[in-house]
């Protein structure tokens, strides 16, 4: 059940959602047993922005029916703290590493880019264009017009795969899909999390320390679906479907209107093992249907939702 994406093999088609994993924390707690079943086929790093972060107050987090909000503020230790001391960690993982990238202007994010650009350990880059926490963050990946004038600027700074993460919390994704794949992205992966607060059950203040926050779990899949369609049928490049993953059966259907791979976010809080169950569930259910359907699991309607040529 390998895939390719981006030029990059998989041994499966199941990665982790940014920020939903950490990979060097698990290493300390579950040591050689992590590297010998890691749960995933490409490790995504949590997002790195140029300079240390703090994140937001607390609390950070909300539990809810269906899922959680957070609204966790990108907490980081900036470019030199992660080339020093996270990298040679991660580069250690047994499968591809893909480094998310955050920047309040083209610029950082260009130097961001810069940094990884000559990188061996590092397979591909995902710019954060979707941030639904941080003020700046939403600009960039809510326009169009943005968000080509980003890719102009660092399209020309690497040839490693630019994997662009698109906010489901804009007027028209589709567009912004497109405007990412004609300035060059490689691939496009999608949904973040979409914006949503919860309020303190006494006070009635929000409980977030940022206000508001990003709802993730199973409560956003069907919105994860209808727009994974929507932009897998108005581009060429590969896809990354996320969104409330939790079974094969759900990554299955991601992949029916138009994922090419799958990434698991807030499942893997409940079981950090979620990535390898997931991909095994699917890899039997692919196997259900390619029996059923005389060798074809891809029906001529599922077909109708991509482009040609991938
Ligand atoms: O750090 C966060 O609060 C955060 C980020 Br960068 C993101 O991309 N998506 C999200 O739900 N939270």
């Amino acid at each position: 059940m390998s895939a390719a994406f981006c030029g990059i093999e998989l041994a499966h088609p199941v990665i982790n959602a940014s920020g939903t994993f950490d990979a060097i924390a698990a290493e300390r707690v579950f040591g050689d047993q992590l590297i010998e079943r890691f749960p995933f086929a490409a490790f995504v790093s949590k997002t790195v922005t140029l300079e240390p972060r703090q994140g937001n107050p607390p609390p950070r987090l909300w539990e809810m029916a269906g899922g959680m909000i957070n609204s966790i503020g990108l907490p980081n230790k900036g470019l030199q703290g992660y080339l020093t001391e996270d990298l040679p960690k991660l580069a250690r993982l047994p499968v591809p590493l893909i480094v998310n990238v955050m920047g309040f202007s083209r610029e950082e994010v260009a130097e961001l880019v810069g940094a990884f650009a000559g990188r061996d350990e590092v397979a591909a880059l995902e710019l954060n264009v979707s941030c639904p926490n941080v003020e700046t963050g939403m600009v960039m990946g809510a326009d169009p017009h943005e968000l080509a004038l980003l890719l102009e600027r660092v399209r020309p700074i690497t040839d490693k795969p630019l994997i662009v993460k698109l906010t489901p919390n804009a007027s028209d994704v589709p567009a912004v899909a497109r405007a990412a794949e004609g300035a060059g992205a490689s691939a496009l992966s999608l949904i973040n999390t979409i914006r949503g607060m919860a309020l303190h059950p006494r006070t009635g203040e929000p409980w977030l320390g940022g206000g508001t926050g990003g709802v993730s779990g199973p409560a956003i899949r069907a919105v994860a679906l209808a727009q994974v369609r929507s932009v897998a049928s108005a581009v060429s490049i590969p896809v990354v479907g996320m969104g409330g993953v939790q079974s094969g059966r759900d990554a299955r259907d991601l992949m029916r209107v138009g994922a090419d791979i799958i990434a698991v976010g807030t499942e893997s809080f409940r079981d950090p093992a979620a990535g390898l169950r997931i991909a095994s569930e699917l890899h039997e259910l692919r196997a259900v249907e390619k029996n059923s359907h005389g060798g074809d699991s891809c029906s001529p309607e599922t077909a109708g939702f991509r482009s040609a040529g991938r």
